[in-house]
C-alpha cells in the first residue's frame, strides 16, 4: 500500500470548471467559446488563488495574534518561475484542472503556455530566495518574502546570425498577471537626497523627493502545511502624477519628468552576477524596497498603534540579509527608530543588531559592494551620518578588545571615501553565515577573516537548498511516481532525506532498470521541447551532457569548450576511430551580464562550435552541441530530468555554492566537478565512487597562484590543449578571421586567471572513466540512483531548518 499524503482537492473536476466559467464570465466577460486558452490561464489562476484565500488570511492573522517571530526574507531579487502549477500542487488541484481545462474544450499544455515566466533574479541568488520561501510556507514559519516588482526582469537573450548574445527587454507584464495583488491601501512612502538639520537638538531628515511603494503581493503556497505567506513585491509609483502647468506650455516631456524618475526606481532589474553594479539608481531601488519594508512590518505587527513598543520588534520579526544588497536597512531601522519613534541610539542599536543577519554569497572580493561616501551623502544624508557613528563605535569596540591599530584600518565599515556594505552588516547583525561548507570556511578564513577573529560566534554555515517541491515533483513527474513506488510513500516531498530508503534498492537490477527508462523517456521529452521551442533535433539516445549557469569565467566554460574542440580535432584527425566515440549531445545554457566583454565572447565561441561541429559529416551522431537562448527556470525544469551529466567545474575556492549541481543530483544525473562549493558536500554524501572528481583543489590553487602561474607553459606541453586553442586562434570557428576571438585567446595565453588551462589535462582525462561506465547503463544508472538516495540533504527545506535553529531561532506556528 502506497501512502498518499498530497493535498487533496477540496473540489471534483467538475465544480472546478464551473468555477473557471464563472470567473471567464464575471470577470473577464467572455464565455468559454470566445476563450483564448491565456483567458483560460487567467480564470484558472483566479480560481485557484481562490481556494487559497481563506488559508492565506488565517496564516496573517495567527502571525500577527501569536507569539512566533516572524522571518522577513530582504531580497532584491526572487526569482519565482511560472505560478500555475506550483499553486495547483499545492492546492491539491491538479487533477481536477487537468480535467476541468479539457472539459472546457482546452489543451492543458495551451493553458499553462500561457503563462509568462517573470525574471525577477539574475541566476543561483533569485533562485534561492524562491526556493526559500516556499520552504519556509511548506514548514508552516510565518514569514515574508520582501523584494521589487520589477517592470522589466532579465533581459531576453537572443542569438544574432554571428551568434552574438542580443540582449531584449523583458516586459512581463505586457499581459494580465493574475498572480499579483496590488494593494494601494497598503503604500509606504520612501524619501531621498535633501539635507539634515538640527531643530530642538535633534536631528531632522529634510528630503528632496519622496516616491510611493505600492506592495504586489504574491501567495506563497506551502506544501501540505496549510498555510499560505506572502511574498511582497513593492513597485514604485510617483506622487506627482504630471505637471499640468507644463503641459499646457506644451512642453509634454518635461511634464511628466518627476513621474519618470519615480517610477524608473523599479523599472528593471540590473542584470549583473556576482559582481556590484556601482550605480546610483541600483542603490536607490536598495533603499526603496528596504524602507519601504520595514515600515511595513512595523504597520504588521502593531496594528493600529500610534506609540508602538518597538523594543519587542526582534521578537516580532528578524531580517535575513540576502547579500549586500538590502545592507542599507541597518541604518535604515536605526534611523526610523531614532528618528521617527524617538528612541535613544543604544536602544536603537540593541534592537537593530538583534534584528538583522546577514548571508553572503561570494568569495570574489571585488563581488563585494562598496559605496561611495558621496553617493550615500547625496541620497541618504542621514543614513550616512549615522553609518559614520556605526563606524566610530566599532572602532571604540575593537580598540577596547585590543585590536590593533593597523587590523581596525582595514577593518573600517566607513573609510571616509566608502562605505563596505559587507562589514557593515557583519558588524550590524547577530550573525553572518556562507551558503556551503568551504566557503564558509573560507570566508571565516579569508573574506572577513578579521571579523571572524573579533566575533568567532557570529560566524556559521548553512548550506544552500532547493524546493524538491518544483525541481522533482513538478519538472520530473515520472521520477516522483518512480520514488514514491519505491519508497511507499510520497512523504518524501516533505521530508526529503527519505530518499535514503532508495539506496537499497540500487542493488536491485529490475528497479535500476525502471529507473534507467524514466532518463530515457525524459530524454525523448526534452528531444521534443527542444525541437518544438528551439527547432533542435537532438538525438535521445546519445549520452546529454550540460552545463547551465550564468557565463562567468570563474565557472569555465571555457573548460569545457576547449575540451569539446579538442574532441572534435582528434575524431577529426583519426585520432580517435569513429567508433571509439561515445555519441554525446552537449547541451548549454547561459547569459552574460551585458557589459561583460569575456563572457560574451565565449558565448559567441560557443554557438559557433556548435555551428561548425553540427554541420560537419566527420562527427556525424558523435557530437553535437546546442545552445537553447535565454535559459530560465522553465528550460531548467525541462533539460535538468533529461540530463545524464552535469558540468560544475569551476575553479575550487569560486563558487560559493551552486545550486543547479543539487538539482541535476536529485533528478539522478552524475556530475563530473571540482572541489567547490556544495560540490564538496554533495561528493562526501553520495560518494567519492559515484563522483567525477578532477581537478585543483583550493590549496593547489592557492600554491600555483604564489609560485607564479603561467598559462603559457600549459598550452606548451600539452598537445591536445594546444591543438583546441589554436583551432580557436586560427579561424576555425569564425569563417577564417582570426581577429573575432583574438582577445579571449590573448587573455588565455597570458591570464587566464581562473586556471583553466591548467585543469585542462585532468578535464579531459577524466572523460575516460566517464565513458568507460556511461557504456554499462546498468552500473551507471545505478550510480545515479546512489545519487538521488543520498542527496536528500540538499532539500532547501533543510536549509531553513538550519536557518531556524542557528540564526532565526524560531519555527512554525503553533
Ligand atoms: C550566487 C553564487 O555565485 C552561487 O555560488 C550560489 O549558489 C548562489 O549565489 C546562491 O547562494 C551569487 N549570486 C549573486 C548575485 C549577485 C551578487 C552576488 C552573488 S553570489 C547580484
Amino acid at each position: 500500500m502506497t501512502e498518499i499524503t498530497a493535498p487533496k482537492s477540496p473540489v471534483t473536476a467538475a465544480e472546478f470548471a464551473n468555477e473557471i466559467r464563472e470567473q471567464l464570465k464575471y470577470t473577464q466577460g467572455v464565455t468559454p467559446e470566445q476563450a483564448k486558452p491565456a483567458d483560460v490561464y487567467v480564470a484558472v489562476s483566479a480560481a485557484v488563488r481562490r481556494h487559497l484565500v481563506d488559508s492565506w488570511m488565517k496564516t496573517q492573522a495567527d502571525m500577527v495574534n501569536g507569539n512566533t517571530k516572524a522571518v522577513g526574507y530582504l531580497s532584491a531579487e526572487f526569482l519565482i518561475g511560472k505560478q500555475l502549477r506550483n499553486a495547483l500542487l499545492n492546492a491539491g488541484l491538479t487533477e481536477q484542472f487537468n480535467e476541468a481545462v479539457e472539459s472546457l474544450g482546452f489543451s492543458v499544455q495551451d493553458v499553462v503556455d500561457a503563462e509568462y515566466e517573470p525574471g525577477l533574479g539574475n541566476g543561483g541568488l533569485g533562485r534561492l530566495a524562491a526556493c526559500f520561501i516556499d520552504s519556509l510556507a511548506s514548514l508552516g514559519v510565518p514569514a515574508f518574502g520582501y523584494g521589487i516588482q520589477y517592470r522589466y526582469g532579465i533581459f531576453k537573450q537572443e542569438f544574432d546570425e554571428a551568434g552574438r548574445q542580443i540582449e531584449t527587454p523583458d516586459y512581463w507584464l505586457a499581459n494580465e498577471e493574475p498572480w499579483g495583488h496590488i494593494d494601494y491601501n497598503r503604500d509606504q512612502k520612501v524619501s531621498f537626497g535633501g539635507e539634515v538639520v538640527e531643530e530642538n537638538g535633534r536631528k531632522v531628515w529634510k528630503p528632496a523627493w519622496s516616491v510611493r511603494a505600492v506592495p504586489v503581493d504574491y501567495m506563497v503556497p506551502g506544501y501540505a502545511s496549510g498555510r499560505v505567506n506572502t511574498l511582497r513585491l513593492w513597485a514604485a509609483k510617483s506622487y506627482d502624477e504630471f505637471d499640468l502647468l507644463t503641459f499646457n506650455k506644451s512642453e509634454y516631456l518635461d511634464a511628466v519628468k518627476p513621474q519618470v524618475k519615480a517610477e524608473n526606481i523599479s523599472k528593471i532589474l540590473y542584470p549583473e552576477d556576482s559582481t556590484p553594479q556601482g550605480k546610483a539608481l541600483r542603490l536607490e531601488q536598495q533603499y526603496f524596497f528596504v524602507s519601504a519594508s520595514i515600515h511595513d512590518a512595523i504597520r504588521v505587527f502593531y496594528p493600529g498603534q500610534d506609540k508602538p513598543d518597538l523594543t519587542t520588534f526582534a521578537d516580532k520579526i528578524t531580517f535575513q540579509l540576502n547579500d549586500t544588497h538590502p545592507v542599507i536597512g541597518i541604518p535604515e531601522l536605526m534611523r526610523v527608530l531614532m528618528d521617527e519613534y524617538g528612541y535613544d541610539w543604544d536602544t536603537a542599536w540593541t534592537i537593530t543588531n538583534k534584528t538583522f543577519n546577514y548571508t553572503c554569497h561570494t568569495l570574489l572580493p571585488e563581488a563585494l559592494e562598496v559605496w561611495p561616501s558621496k553617493l550615500i551623502g547625496e541620497l541618504l544624508p542621514r543614513h550616512l551620518e549615522i553609518i559614520e557613528k556605526i563606524n566610530d563605535q566599532f572602532e571604540s569596540e575593537l580598540k577596547a578588545k585590543g585590536v590593533a591599530d593597523e587590523t581596525i584600518k582595514d577593518m573600517a565599515i566607513y573609510t571616509g571615501d566608502s562605505v563596505r556594505m559587507a562589514y557593515l552588516a557583519t558588524y550590524g547583525g547577530s550573525h553572518v553565515n556562507g551558503v556551503a561548507e568551504l566557503h564558509s570556511q573560507l570566508l571565516k578564513d579569508v573574506t572577513l577573516k578579521n571579523f571572524s577573529d573579533v566575533y568567532p560566534g557570529k560566524f556559521t554555515n548553512v548550506t544552500n537548498g532547493v524546493t524538491p517541491r518544483r525541481f522533482i515533483k513538478l519538472a520530473n513527474p515520472r521520477l516522483s511516481d518512480l520514488i514514491t513506488e519505491g519508497l511507499g510513500t510520497d512523504r518524501w516531498l516533505s521530508d526529503l532525506e527519505l530518499l535514503k530508503g532508495l539506496e537499497p534498492l540500487a542493488a536491485d537490477d529490475e528497479f535500476v532498470k525502471k529507473f534507467a527508462a524514466v532518463k530515457q523517456a525524459n530524454k525523448v521529452d526534452f528531444a521534443n521541447y527542444a525541437k518544438r521551442e528551439y527547432g533542435f533535433d537532438i538525438d535521445p539516445n546519445t549520452m546529454i551532457n550540460t552545463m547551465v549557469k550564468r557565463l562567468h569565467e570563474y565557472k569555465r566554460q571555457a573548460l569545457k569548450i576547449l575540451a569539446l574542440i579538442a574532441r572534435y580535432a582528434d575524431i577529426k584527425s583519426g585520432r580517435l576511430s569513429a567508433d571509439e566515440v561515445l555519441p554525446r549531445t552537449v547541451v548549454f545554457g547561459a547569459k552574460a551580464a551585458p557589459g561583460y566583454y569575456l563572457a560574451k565572447q565565449t558565448i559567441q565561441l560557443i554557438n559557433n562550435v556548435a555551428r561548425v561541429v553540427n554541420n560537419d559529416p566527420d562527427v556525424k551522431g558523435k557530437l553535437n552541441v546546442y545552445f537553447p537562448w535565454n535559459y530560465n527556470v522553465r528550460l531548467a525544469q525541462h533539460l535538468i530530468p533529461a540530463t545524464d551529466l552535469d558540468e560544475q567545474i569551476s575553479q575550487a575556492g569560486k563558487e560559493a555554492s551552486g545550486t543547479g549541481n543539487m538539482k541535476f543530483a536529485l533528478n539522478g544525473a552524475m556530475t563530473v566537478g571540482t572541489l567547490d562549493g556544495a560540490n564538496v558536500e554533495i561528493r562526501e554524501r553520495v560518494g567519492a565512487e559515484n563522483f567525477f572528481l578532477f581537478g585543483m583543489t583550493v590549496d593547489e590553487v592557492d600554491a600555483l597562484y604564489a609560485a607564479g602561474y603561467d598559462p603559457k607553459k600549459y598550452y606548451d606541453a600539452n598537445p591536445r590543449l594546444r591543438a583546441a586553442i589554436d583551432m580557436v586562434a586560427d579561424g576555425t570557428f569564425s569563417n577564417g578571421d582570426k581577429s573575432v576571438y583574438a582577445d579571449l585567446v590573448h587573455d588565455w595565453l597570458t591570464k587566464d586567471w581562473f586556471m583553466t588551462l591548467a585543469d585542462f589535462g585532468a578535464y579531459t582525462d577524466i572523460q575516460a572513466e566517464i565513458e568507460a561506465l556511461y557504456v554499462q547503463p546498468l552500473e551507471w544508472n545505478r550510480k545515479a540512483l546512489i545519487n538521488v538516495a543520498n542527496s536528500g540533504y540538499f532539500s532547501s527545506d533543510r536549509s531553513i531548518e538550519d536557518y531556524l535553529e542557528r540564526i532565526w531561532k524560531t519555527g512554525p506556528l503553533a
